[in-house]
């Protein structure tokens, strides 16, 4: 039987190496389905619960995996679902291939069931590429460019499927007239800045006195090149959210995150320092950047797209990181002064220090600090962690001490909630031999990645390393956004909006055959983690922490914020004693009547 259109998508996507898809079926899609089947599910057809985790799911494999990430939906609704993941996508810099049903071309324009305008819905999120299969011989074109833009767009594209399209039998492109043959694969591409503007950076990097550096994920793989220009600039490394694995934490001149989840040491190295070089980062919130006439700036990015704002930067050089840096070494001085340097080691261990402080502050039932410290201490070196948007992004920023080859992301831009336990999973098909860690809210939890867990449940025991832990930090509240309206706004938590009803995670994933600790007492959390990283199975840690601990710092307005969080980030040794006194007379006002402090 002549091949369908169905099975030559899964065959090219096998002939670009696509291992799995993530995706749930929809009669938009019934051909590939058939398809798959008849392929012995190669590649391999990954089912979630909803669409959203799908493309959420494909955003953490090719986070983790540096490689493509593929979902499939069918149409109308299936498709819609796809969008927020798709936007983390986007907004990310992922590379994500979408593959979508629509109804039948001989239905289109009819207002059919499940019919929505899928080139348009798409248009925005999926700029950079979406196209509809409108005859067989289109095929090979639309998938293999829409992979190779995702691919050097880092970017999510689309390929729309009309259902009876995916059933058709297939007819290659011809040598003729209004045909487009295509072909497979590309080669990476290493964007090269000109010799002038390498030197021009090298001047401008020499003349420093006090340099620092910020890198983003566009620095990966670079930790050799950064070290020694580091080295050679006598300069400090701080490191964007979605940079945070870029460098290890243990580094005596890493100041570790920046911004409002920020260090007190990247805080005292952009305050004061003179020259500033940013390596593949778009960090956005600029009033953590060194005041705009205060330094000198070089931004190294890989595409023209992205360089040249957030900061008044003199020299901005479009290139690939690692060969940029390459170049740029031969050029650079070795600064004879070190006592920049080690003035920045010294605000690195006070950091250190103060972080440890904070989270051994006793709190009721659990601080949620302590839970990352404890894992910091026993984290594994090849451990793949993931956050979700709430309060645990806080902590994953400022508590986890990153070693080895810890591999770490989250939805750094987009902000969503939802991607933890997916991003997790994504993870697992990437490095399944790697151990696996999400932090995940209870709100998030209870909007998706309880369902996920299931789709844990289904599938750990095909991965040669089972561990994948799921760290809840059970607060029954939305504290982010709780401490966001009292500390922003100046308004009391809205009971009806920020409190959420009590859930046992941990007897969920009991019940659906996962194991799980309840922790309730900070004494048994050190016992927790050794049990979850010596499990044969996935693990949930239900972890009962304390709402009141808050997340940003008590400001109360954004302008205010900078100037808060950098008077208490600076503290003394009782700064922490302090910040939770003040913090907690101002939750005091912020509490509804009748309802007291807890302490
Ligand atoms: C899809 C989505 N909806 C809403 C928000 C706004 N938001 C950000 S954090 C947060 C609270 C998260 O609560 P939870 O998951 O319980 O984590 P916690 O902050 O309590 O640790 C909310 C509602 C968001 N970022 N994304
Ligand atoms: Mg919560």
């Amino acid at each position: 039987m002549a091949d369908t259109v169905a099975d030559v998508v899964l065959a090219r996507l096998r002939d670009w190496g696509v291992e799995q898809v993530f995706g749930y079926p929809g009669d938009g899609i019934n051909g590939l389905l058939a398809s798959w089947g008849k392929a012995h599910d190669d590649p391999r057809f990954i089912q979630v619960r909803h669409e959203e985790m799908a493309a959420f799911a494909a955003v953490g494999y090719a986070k983790f995996s540096g490689g493509l990430g593929v979902c499939a939906a069918t149409s109308g609704p299936g498709a819609i679902h796809l969008l927020n993941g798709l936007y983390d996508a986007k907004l990310d810099h992922v590379p994500v291939l979408a593959i979508v049903g629509q109804t039948s071309r001989s239905a289109m324009g009819g207002s059919y069931q499940q019919e929505v305008d899928l080139e348009s819905l798409y248009k925005d999120v999926c700029s950079d590429y979406v196209q509809t299969c409108m005859v067989p011989e289109q095929l090979p074109n639309l998938l293999d460019r829409a992979i190779r833009v995702a691919l050097s767009e880092h970017a999510p594209t689309c390929v729309i499927f009309p259902s009876d399209v995916l059933e058709m039998a297939y007819e290659p492109p011809q040598h003729a007239f209004k045909h487009v043959p295509s072909s497979l694969g590309m080669y990476e591409q290493t964007p090269m800045p000109s010799r002038d503007g390498l030197q021009a950076a090298a001047d401008l990097l020499n003349a420093g006195e006090r340099p620092a550096i910020l890198v983003g994920q566009g620095a990966r793989g670079c930790v050799a090149e950064l070290t020694q220009i580091a080295d050679l600039l006598g300069a400090g490394v701080a490191k964007a959210l979605l940079g945070k694995d870029v460098l290890p934490d243990d580094l005596p001149w890493v100041t570790g995150s920046i911004g409002l989840l920020g260090t007190t040491a990247s805080e005292a190295m952009m305050s004061r320092c003179d020259t500033l070089l940013t390596v593949g980062s778009n960090f956005p919130y600029t009033q953590f950047l060194p005041g705009l006439d205060q330094a000198r700036g070089v931004q190294i990015d890989r595409s023209a797209k992205w360089i040249g704002m957030r900061y008044p930067y003199e020299v901005n050089l479009v290139g690939d990181a690692r060969t940029s840096l390459r170049e740029l070494i031969p050029l650079l001085n070795r600064k004879p002064d070190r006592r920049w340097r080690e003035d920045i080691e010294d605000e690195v261990a006070k950091w250190h220090e103060l972080a440890r402080r904070r989270a051994m502050v006793d709190a009721h039932p659990i601080n949620p600090m302590r839970i990352f410290h404890e894992l910091s201490e026993r984290l594994p070196e090849n451990a793949i962690i993931t956050a979700d948007s709430g309060s645990s992004a806080n902590w994953y920023a400022r508590h986890l001490v990153f070693h080895g080859d810890v591999r770490g992301s989250l939805s750094g831009t987009l902000a969503t909630m939802g991607p933890a336990v997916p991003y997790a999973l994504g993870a697992k098909w990437a490095h399944s031999d790697r151990p696996v860690i999400a932090f995940a809210g209870d709100g998030a939890m209870q909007m998706n990645g309880m369902a996920e867990l299931i789709t844990v449940g289904r599938y750990w025991q095909r991965w040669s390393d089972p561990r994948l832990v799921v760290v809840v930090l059970h607060n029954n509240d939305l504290n982010q956004v709780t401490w966001e309206m009292r500390a922003m706004s100046g308004a009391p938590k809205f009971e009806e909006s920020q409190s959420l009803p009590d859930v046992d995670y941990a007897a969920f994933a009991r019940s659906i055959g996962l194991e799980a600790i309840n922790v309730d007492h900070v004494d048994q959390l050190g016992g927790a983690w050794e049990a979850a990283l010596a499990a044969q199975r996935p693990m949930v840690l239900d972890v009962r922490c304390d709402p009141d601990v808050p997340p940003i710092p008590p400001h109360t307005t954004f302008e205010q914020a900078k100037a808060t969080a950098t008077a208490l980030l600076h503290g003394d040794e009782d700064a922490w004693d302090v910040v939770r006194e003040g913090v907690k007379q101002k939750a005091q006002e912020y509490l509804p009547r009748g309802k007291g402090s807890k302490s």
